[in-house]
């Protein structure tokens, strides 16, 4: 059947942004390989509408050749389907000039999708050539890879809602060697469970990944870990934004303990703060299941020496316990404490703080 029908290419692109320069931002070697990626190519299956499906994946940031450029051209042989991924706001204008170039090149469907897609208004750039996929790709990927295998593409999808209700994705497989080698960290992103609860009005993450905390099957993460560590992975970054709030999260890690799943990781958490009384602050930090409790006092002084305008205290006391966590583990920091004190343990505090607030 497969030998018969057009082959389906599907070119899965991570587009890097323009600098203030005009010039596209490239790197020798990355921090760690693009987790969106892994994940749709995982998600992306050996054959579509029963044509033979080959995927590629590019990190535009770690290609300092260009010969990935060729793969945006027509092919005699095959469908290609270009998905520029994961596209956040300011990678748009490059992944819409990727696009234009493979359309223009006479590619025959492209797609932008991620954060972007899925956060702002892109009704502008809607029925020009690219589609836009404004919802997560396990709702609407397949969809995609049809529509691309048998004609075109749809202005945009997943209008009508941007979440899956339950996830139940392919464990991922991990990057290939020779990819993993294009960076310093040979990390990979697993995503155990997206959502937040919370609605802090700077952050995006509750349109992206929704306020329900929705959790993929533990032994899906399981088996990706399982597969990262035979295939090279060192490291790997639980990308879920506060995995305090994972309801799986202890089953998770006693699993990782009892089948020694040796990968060192990490993880986001949350942290809370509440005003007690005038200059006076409790702070909540929650790591999986555990939590410690401190009570911050902040004098109008210090805070004046530290801050400038439009900076709260609850913001420089929740900066501060960034600072603290990545230099020793919750327990270690003082259950009740002045924040002038920080300086006397890590001298770096003070300089370190005024320009974190200030960027
Ligand atoms: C992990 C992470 C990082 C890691 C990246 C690790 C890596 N190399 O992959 C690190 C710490 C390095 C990082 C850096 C940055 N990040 Co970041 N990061 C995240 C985080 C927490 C998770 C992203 C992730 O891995 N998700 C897992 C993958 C599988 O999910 P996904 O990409 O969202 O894809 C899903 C959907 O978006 C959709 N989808 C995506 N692409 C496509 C394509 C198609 C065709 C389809 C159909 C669907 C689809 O389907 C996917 C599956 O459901 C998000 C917050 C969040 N919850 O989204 C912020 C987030 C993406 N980051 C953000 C930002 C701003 C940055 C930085 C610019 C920060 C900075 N100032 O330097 C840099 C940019 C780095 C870069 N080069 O892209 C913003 C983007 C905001 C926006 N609207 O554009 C977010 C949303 C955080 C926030 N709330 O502000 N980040
Ligand atoms: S707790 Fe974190 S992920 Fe949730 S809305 Fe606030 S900043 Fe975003």
């Amino acid at each position: 059947m497969s030998g018969r029908r057009t082959p389906l290419r599907v070119v899965l692109l991570k587009p890097s942004k323009y600098a203030v320069d005009g010039h596209v931002e490239r790197f020798r070697r990355g921090f760690m390989p693009n987790s969106t990626l892994a994940y749709m190519a995982s998600l992306t299956p050996p054959e579509v509408d029963g044509r033979a499906c080959e995927t590629v994946t590019i990190d535009e940031y770690v290609r300092t050749d260009l010969d990935y450029l060729d793969l945006l051209e027509r092919d005699p042989g095959r469908r290609t389907l270009l998905a520029l991924v994961g596209v956040q706001s300011h990678q748009l204008h490059r992944a819409l000039d990727l696009a234009a170039l493979a359309l223009d090149r006479g590619v025959e469907a492209c797609v932008v999708g991620g954060p972007h897609a899925m956060t702002c208004d892109t009704t502008a750039h809607q029925g020009r050539g690219a589609s836009f996929a404004l919802a997560e790709a396990e709702r609407i990927w397949p969809a995609i890879l049809a529509d691309a295998a048998r004609g075109g593409l749809e202005p945009a999808y997943g209008g009508d809602g941007r979440w899956e209700t339950a996830l139940d994705p392919p464990p991922l497989t991990p990057p290939p060697r020779r990819e993993l080698a294009r960076y310093v960290v040979r990390l990979l992103g697993v995503y155990p469970a997206r959502g937040c609860p919370y609605t802090c009005n700077f952050c995006s993450v509750i349109k992206i990944a929704g306020r329900q905390v929705r959790s993929q099957p533990l032994e899906t993460t399981l088996a990706s870990l399982r597969a990262a560590a035979k295939g090279g992975v060192r490291y790997v970054m639980f990308t879920s934004d506060n995995f305090n709030k994972i309801p799986e999260a202890r089953l998770l890690l006693e699993a990782m303990i009892e089948e020694r799943i040796r990968l060192p990781f990490f993880v986001q958490c949350d942290t809370q703060v509440e005003r007690q009384e005038e200059g006076v602050y409790r702070v909540c930090v929650r790591e999986a299941d555990t939590s410690t409790t401190h009570v911050v006092s902040v004098r109008p002084d210090y805070f004046q020496k530290l801050t400038r305008s439009g900076v709260t205290t609850e913001e420089l006391i929740r900066r501060s316990f960034e600072f603290l966590l990545e230099h020793e583990p919750k327990e270690a920091i003082l259950a009740e404490f002045d924040l002038a004190v920080i300086q006397r343990y890590f001298p770096d505090y003070e300089q370190e703080i005024r320009r974190r607030l200030a960027g």
